[in-house]
């Protein structure tokens, strides 16, 4: 559109395994986009704040114990309950900056040998992310940097198999990063490429809905 109220947000999603530098990638892009006068927000998946994030929580502090359908479903319907208000900030043109999302969902449940195409179903008609970077990191790499905390899914042997599960993820709209770069190399290569999907979006490119 040409006047700035019909010019969207872009859909951006920062996906890695865990250590990666995704959460301190995302808030150094929300900052970079509101220096330059972008409305942006930066949010995550799971978003633990709702009820479904509350049980999703607790599964992952161990706390809790879920059939893995069960738990698949719940991060599903975590982002589900978030579509509307996510397309009306797209819409009136809010960025939204986004750490994990069905990439995670997809990766993570089928890394424990459930059906791919059964893990991508509940997904179908979310919004489909304009840009997905990738921070890839070889999970020996990531274990090295320490800081795994307790949970769940923090274990060497179980990041490995995401890994395998998210290289057959990658479609188009995927940016692969070398996350083993420089913090600051990241973050310009980053920047680069956030910057040139804000503008195209802002300049008309439809919304879709996954997977496409
Ligand atoms: N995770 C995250 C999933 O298994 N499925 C999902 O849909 C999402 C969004 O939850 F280990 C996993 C990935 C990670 C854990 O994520 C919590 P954070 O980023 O550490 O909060």
């Amino acid at each position: 559109g040409s006047n700035s109220e019909s010019k969207r947000g872009a859909l951006i999603v920062l996906e890695g395994l865990d250590r990666s530098g995704k959460t301190s990638q995302s808030s150094k892009l929300l900052t970079y986009l509101e220096g330059l006068g972008h409305s942006a927000e930066l949010w995550r998946f799971p978003d633990r704040s709702t009820n479904v994030g509350q049980m999703i929580s607790m599964y992952l502090s161990n706390k809790s114990q879920l059939d893995d359908h069960t738990i698949h479903l719940l991060f599903s319907a975590n982002r589900w309950e978030k579509r509307s208000l996510m397309e009306t900030k797209l819409k009136t043109g809010t960025t939204l900056i986004v750490d994990r999302y069905s990439y995670s969902g997809v990766a993570f449940s089928s890394a424990k040998g459930l059906d791919l195409e059964w893990c991508k179903a509940p997904e179908i008609g979310l919004l489909s992310p304009d840009l997905v970077l990738y921070l890839d990191i070889q999970p020996e790499k990531a274990a090295e940097r320490g800081g795994y905390g307790g949970e769940r899914y923090e274990q060497l042997e179980f990041q490995k198999k995401v890994a395998k599960c998210y290289q057959g993820l990658h479609d188009a709209s995927w940016k692969i990063i070398d996350a083993c770069q420089p913090i600051e190399d990241i973050e310009k290569q980053l920047q680069e490429i956030v910057l040139d999907c804000v503008l195209t979006c802002q300049k008309g490119k439809p919304l879709s809905n996954l997977w496409s």
